[in-house]
């Protein structure tokens, strides 16, 4: 027997809400006009990603190709294509590999990437809030057997779900204020206004407060950490170009996004959320690997 009927029975449960969380992301998205892309698995240019990742690039035609880390270039093109997209985006991100420890690490992953033109970061949180509560509801409804196998009590929270900024958090909760800000709330909670230096080049200043960004991520309760990440974006060329050289990163390594952006890449807006973690949250489970049949932990290798 590959697995205890036991093991068995707690795998299916997991997967069935997996599936439940997939279907409800695309019918909540429709409902709203978007359109699903086709995810993008290699590309001559990817996220750079603030924190180290390990590059995973392999060679092909003469050319170099990333495997994707993000579609957030992809969807800043496709945005200009239509205007709301988007798509379930595997990742590839190879993190230390004591992450795997975290409980919220997988080297392979998948985020529901979404990108919507001409929006703003208020308009994003609020579509953000709305999928949440959305997909909470329909599993909750769809998968009450498989959550109370679980022993998974899910609640739904409240509308508009509270805000704190990078600075309030550091202050209250120091360095690892991620961790301690979600283990402390009761439900979701938004982190705003993070500092320049500490993201990424794509996540637009704010015109009014420079040296802070309109960006957020959304905190899960529980002590389940990140769940969201996002913002408005950096589109025109020389603003992309001034923070591409304030982070030490080669101009060279994105010259296809720069000459897009010199044709006219659309202000929008969006984000990227997690889906194993999304059902790791709501299943209740110890460690992400758990949502996935095939999880790639980092640090671990696997038989398949
Ligand atoms: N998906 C994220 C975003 O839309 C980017 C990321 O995954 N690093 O901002």
């Amino acid at each position: 027997m590959l697995l205890s009927e036991k093991e068995r029975e707690r795998k299916e449960a997991i997967l069935k809400v997996g599936s439940q969380v997939i279907g409800a992301c695309r019918e909540f998205l429709a409902g709203e006009g978007f359109v699903e892309l086709l995810p993008v698995i290699v590309a001559p240019l990817t996220d750079p990603l603030r924190h180290h990742t390990d590059r995973a690039v392999i060679e092909a035609y003469g050319g170099r190709w990333h495997l994707t880390r993000s579609m957030i270039f992809h969807k800043q093109f496709a945005v200009s294509v239509c205007e709301r997209i988007f798509s379930f985006s595997p990742n590839i991100r190879i993190e230390p590999p004591d992450w795997g420890e975290t409980g919220r690490h997988l080297w392979e992953f998948v985020q529901l990437d979404l990108e919507v033109r001409d929006a703003s970061r208020e308009e994003v949180m609020d579509l953000g809030e709305r999928l949440l509560v959305y997909v909470l509801e329909r599993v909750k409804d769809s998968c009450s057997e498989e959550l109370s196998f679980l022993e998974r009590e899910l609640g739904i929270p409240e509308r508009p779900f509270p805000r704190i900024t990078y600075t309030e958090a550091r202050r209250s909760y120091g360095e690892d204020f991620e961790e301690a800000l979600s283990r402390e709330v009761e439900g979701p909670i938004w982190l705003i206004d993070f500092p320049i230096d500490v993201r990424e080049f794509y996540d637009r200043e704010d015109p009014e407060r420079p040296g802070i960004l309109l960006d957020m991520d959304l905190i899960y309760p529980e002590g389940y950490g990140e769940a969201l990440s996002g913002g408005e974006r950096e589109h025109l060329p020389e603003r992309i170009r001034e923070r591409i050289r304030v982070q030490g990163l080669d101009p060279e390594q994105y010259r296809g996004l720069l000459a897009l952006a010199e044709r006219g890449l659309p202000p929008s807006a969006g984000f990227g959320i997690g889906i194993e973690r999304l059902v790791r949250y709501i299943c209740g489970l110890e460690h992400v690997a758990e949502a996935r049949l095939f999880p790639r932990v980092p640090g671990e290798l696997s038989p398949i």
